[in-house]
């Protein structure tokens, strides 16, 4: 053999035989409670619970349910979840009014939901798809356009109805340009700015992969799609047009999602805002792919090399359904 292979700058592996070595060039990949976002389902049925068929172990539950689910995992060292109203009972029209009616299952529950757990981040999800006759996520015109206007003010009204009832977090999924800012003037003039954080949904693509939460919440477009507002999957200069876009309106964390299929616009968000919080949401398709690759043990591995990955492009918040499984991995506690 020729000396280029002796020459010991060429050696690596005597930098990483032990785990330690391993570890330590690792760096920003580690997985603690505050890295995981737990997604939970709200029914008006505040007794219900119900499983969701194409999402092994994920349910629908009332909140007299979700209070003791969520005491398991808070015990294991759950740090933060983000709820999703479903109605079923209330009335689905043309702008979504039950989103911040008061009977809304999100409203009723915050209270009771900070006051079983005082220390849990509680985020909600923000967006009119659940709550529309047509099942999109904004307001439509007569033409069956989106109505810029008349979305960014619903959207801005039920962000500040769920900011009142107590949620820490509002995060507006709907990708309406011009939301973020409105969001940011009406917490300001309720004098709850800096009360309430803004997660913007700002790199969220027209993902296939989103058919397992429209299954559990109906909230599939009745006509069309969502390919107007949502981004192209091939156009990364969007995603960066947009994550500048909600910086500039005051957004304080930005999100990517799907997860997997794009950590290209991951790594590309964290480089262009290194200092804004970046969240990826790893979506009901990828957890029904994931659930479904292999044996619980092949499972986990494959999850946990997932989230590693997810974190090397440059996520510090991960979004995901496997939140219980996550924590007792890194909990020990099963
Ligand atoms: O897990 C998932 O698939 C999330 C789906 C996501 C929830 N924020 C949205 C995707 C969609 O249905 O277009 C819901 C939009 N408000």
């Amino acid at each position: 053999m020729n000396d280029l292979f002796l020459r010991p700058e060429h050696v690596l592996q005597g930098g990483y035989f032990h785990s330690t070595l391993r570890k330590l060039q690792e760096p920003n990949t580690s997985i603690e409670p505050h890295n995981i976002m737990y997604p939970v389902f709200l029914l008006e049925n505040e007794d219900a619970i119900q499983p969701v068929g194409s999402m092994p172990n994920v349910h629908r539950y009332g909140v007299n349910q979700l209070i003791p689910a969520l005491t398991t995992l808070v015990d294991k060292g759950l740090k933060s979840i983000l709820i999703f109203g479903i109605v079923e009972t209330m009335p689905k029209d043309p702008t979504g009014s039950s989103a911040d009616d008061v009977s809304n299952p999100v409203i009723k529950a915050l209270p009771k939901l900070r006051d079983a757990f005082p220390q849990l981040l509680i985020a909600c999800d923000v967006c009119l798809c659940p709550y529309t006759s047509h099942g999109h996520c904004g307001v439509l015109t007569n033409t069956g356009a989106i109505d810029h206007a008349a979305s960014v003010k619903r959207i801005a009204e039920v962000a500040l109805a769920y900011a009142k009832a107590g949620a820490h977090v509002v995060a507006p999924s709907d990708m309406m340009d011009n939301r973020i800012k409105a969001i940011k003037d009406a917490l300001i003039s309720h004098k709850l700015q800096n009360q309430v954080s803004v997660l913007s949904y700002s790199c969220k693509f027209a993902s296939s992969m989103y058919g397992p939460f429209r299954d559990t919440m109906k909230s599939s477009p009745m006509e069309g799609d969502r390919k107007c507002y949502q981004l192209p999957p091939g156009s990364a200069a969007l995603a960066a047009r947009a994550a500048a876009r909600d910086v500039a309106e005051g957004a304080d964390f930005l999100m990517v999602k799907p997860g997997l299929p794009y950590l290209d616009i991951v790594k590309q968000t964290k480089d262009q805002f290194p200092n804004h919080p970046l969240f990826i949401y790893q979506v009901s398709g990828e957890y029904a792919m994931i659930s479904r690759s292999g044996d619980s043990n092949e499972v986990q591995t494959t999850l946990m090399e997932t989230l590693t990955c997810m974190r090397r492009a440059g996520a510090d918040c991960i979004i995901t359904y496997f939140a219980p499984v996550i924590l007792s991995i890194i909990s020990g506690k099963h």
